[in-house]
């Protein structure tokens, strides 16, 4: 936790950094996505268009960075000064380092054969996606699993549930910039290490004169469970950068003379 950090000028207590964790988040505070009944609705139901651009409701406040639509990321106005600006960005989440990291070993044995595994995790961490790693279109130009989940304004039966906001083919100012919408959590267990080996019996290697043969199989980075939308838990990239863990598989035989 931050003790004291020198910061002048910060208005509201979401702003400080004082009293916060080290690596803590910040940024807007998403309140799920825009709909339509956030919107200025003609007796059919479309949008009331001025100037081209849909109306939101007076009640809702005024975001600041564009233009928004049905299926855009709203955000909260901490303050509630009726606009969503930079004294609404506070303390979102948790931090980028875990607050635990654990390691759990098991072994065992049955006649020639052993097992030994390591089983690593951590949590109480979010990470923080952008571009490449999280948004459509962006540097790259693609497109990922998860945006499948996308706000359709064409296919009403994606409107309550969507997982994604509408999409955009090049960076929207409204919906691409930090906030709790773009942290995912970096709880996640992994199978690390994997271990299988088997001991050809003595008896059969007195009359070879060898004092021992075993033969194994060991493997790492076998298994992952996390929701880090397939990039690597262990990986601080923000943008997908980093180069991942590699999952490895080794034979071998050890003979002992
Ligand atoms: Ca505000």
């Amino acid at each position: 936790m931050i003790n004291r950090i020198d910061e002048e000028g910060k208005r509201y207590d979401w702003q400080r950094r004082t009293g916060k964790r080290i690596g803590q988040h910040f940024g807007l505070t998403d309140n799920g996505l825009y709909a339509r009944e956030d919107f200025e609705l003609t007796s059919n139901g479309d949008l009331v268009l001025e100037g081209g651009f849909p109306v939101l409701r007076k009640e809702l406040p005024i975001p600041s960075y564009g233009v928004v639509y049905p299926g855009d990321i709203k955000y909260k106005d901490l303050n509630g000064d009726g606009l969503v600006d930079s004294y609404d960005e506070g303390a979102i989440g948790m931090g980028t380092v875990p607050e635990f990291i654990y390691g759990i070993t098991l072994g065992g044995g049955w006649k020639g054969l052993d097992i030994n595994m390591l089983i690593q995790g951590g949590g109480n961490a979010d990470m923080y996606f952008r571009e490449d790693a999280a948004w459509e279109f962006s540097q790259l130009g693609k497109v990922m699993r998860h945006h499948l989940g996308r706000y359709n304004p064409d296919d009403p039966s994606t409107w309550a549930n969507a997982t994604y906001p509408r999409l955009h083919p090049s960076e929207n100012t409204n919906n691409h910039r930090k906030s709790s919408y773009w942290l995912y959590s970096r709880n996640y267990v992994r199978l690390k290490n994997v271990e299988i080996g088997y001991n050809l019996p003595k008896a059969m290697l007195s009359r070879v004169k060898i004092n021992g043969v075993r033969f194994f199989a060991n493997g790492n980075n076998l298994l992952t469970w996390d929701k880090m939308l397939g990039w690597d838990p262990e990986s601080n990239s923000e943008i997908g950068s980093a180069y991942p863990q590699l999952r490895t598989w080794n034979l071998g035989v050890k003979v002992t003379l």
